[in-house]
């Protein structure tokens, strides 16, 4: 498989799940400035213009976020990046992951656009805060399910990651700076990060 990413955005969950999951595969760089990579139109790949694009083997391309992770574990059973298909777990599973992907990222994504006004933006930093304040209660051990990992936690921490460029002061949360340590000290957070020219 062939992941389209772009350096720290979100499809960085998407390469850490992969990099969990022990699969085979290549990365892509977009330019999400201009849509291109490797000189060639990002829109043939993915009409929508964002990253994550995944390539499968076939040559089909799966896109959103979330999917893909889901995805990339079901592909991998033996990591353990979900709980099994039918189990409450599952079901707890991917209701973080759609919380990262709903309200986390998309509550984020705004922030990014320099058209956007600032008293606006303020208005989602108060909404964040107010999920921030609620994760830290929730997140009581290693990870958001306890301890196993899932992919939800690369995404949470995909996401977390954006609070210094974004101006959002993590301190103020120090459950979801501990948080943050607990995933970046895995291996496949670690190789990741490296592979997108992050560290
Ligand atoms: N719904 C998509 C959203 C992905 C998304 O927001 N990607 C951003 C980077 S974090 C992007 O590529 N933006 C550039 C664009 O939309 O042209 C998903 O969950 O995968």
């Amino acid at each position: 498989v062939k992941l389209y990413y772009s350096p720290a955005a979100c499809s960085l969950a998407s390469h850490i799940a992969l990099n969990e999951s022990g699969l085979k595969f290549t990365l892509e760089k977009v330019d999400l400035a201009s849509h291109k990579y490797g000189g060639k139109d990002y829109y043939q790949i993915n009409p929508k213009g964002y990253v994550p694009a995944l390539e499968l083997d076939t040559g089909e391309i799966l896109t959103e976020n979330a999917v893909i992770q889901m995805y990339v574990a079901d592909q991998a059973p033996k990591a353990n990046l979900l709980p099994k298909a039918g189990t409450p777990e599952r079901y707890r599973a991917l209701e973080w992951l759609t919380f990262v992907s709903t309200e986390i990222h998309k509550g984020l994504s705004p922030l990014w656009n320099p058209k956007f006004p600032d008293d606006a933006k303020q208005i989602l930093k108060d909404r964040i805060a107010q999920r921030y304040d609620w994760l830290s209660k929730k997140l009581t051990g290693k990870y958001l399910l306890g301890d196993p990992y899932t992919v939800a936690d690369g995404y949470l921490f995909t996401v977390l990651n954006w609070s210094k460029p974004l101006h959002i002061d993590l301190t103020k949360w120090p459950v979801l700076l501990g948080f943050c340590e607990n995933v970046k000290a895995r291996p496949a957070t670690l190789k990741s990060l490296k592979e997108e020219g992050l560290v």
